[in-house]
């Protein structure tokens, strides 16, 4: 069993609310959200930080983007505007090591961030 969170929600090893899954990528609801909107896109493939990427991720890197817009127009945010958050390593605040793109919308949000 993996010692990754996100891997195990990736395995259904721990319940989340998935809002988007193919091959490639997977989406589901943050648990502490940040917005009225917070979701969660992960690749499947366990990536701990987004700097960890390599040249063969590059599907999966571009899948992302495209995936990401595709939550915003099926969750209403999509033209009001909404914000995609990617910590990466410790200063930046990222705790949960596997890579995740936090798209947050619903709410009015400043510039610049904390
Ligand atoms: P970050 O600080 O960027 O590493 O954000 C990690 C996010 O993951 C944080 O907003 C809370 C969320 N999270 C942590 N554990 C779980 C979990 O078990 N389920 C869900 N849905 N989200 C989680």
């Amino acid at each position: 069993m993996s010692d990754c969170i996100f891997c195990r929600i990736r395995d259904g090893e721990i319940p989340s609310d998935k809002v988007y899954e193919d091959d490639l990528v997977l989406a589901f609801r943050d648990i502490n959200p940040q917005a009225p909107v917070h979701i969660l896109v992960i690749p499947k493939k366990h990536v701990a930080r987004l700097a960890d990427l390599k040249e063969c991720d590059q599907e999966v890197a571009g899948r992302i983007q495209l995936v990401i817009g595709e939550i915003a127009r099926q969750e209403g945010i999509a033209e009001d505007g909404f914000r995609v958050v990617v910590n990466n390593g410790v200063r930046a605040n990222q705790t949960v090591f596997h890579l995740h793109y936090h798209v947050l919308g619903g709410r009015d949000f400043s510039w610049p961030p904390g």
